[in-house]
């Protein structure tokens, strides 16, 4: 008797647990692979080709967070071309 309520509480824990990490990493964050970082202040030098840079910005669109695209026709990084 002991022993079954031991073992129900371990599972008990165990799935505590497991259902923890679910809620500090949630799946689709695996899924959501991160394209760059909106919070962080990135230039153009940060990226390797204008298509990054674009993607980037699409990314953390609609806004231009970084301020990648100097005179807003929503092409970015124009130099990197
Ligand atoms: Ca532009």
């Amino acid at each position: 008797m002991l022993k079954k309520v031991l073992v129900g509480g371990i599972v008990l824990v165990i799935l505590l647990i497991i259902i923890t990490l679910w809620i500090i990493f949630p799946f689709d964050s695996v899924s959501d692979v991160e394209v760059c970082s909106c919070t962080e202040d990135l230039d153009c030098g940060d990226f390797n080709t204008q298509e990054d840079a674009q993607v980037c910005f699409e990314y953390c669109g609609p806004e231009d967070v970084h301020r990648l695209d100097g005179n807003k026709d929503g092409v970015v990084c124009e130099s990197l071309e």
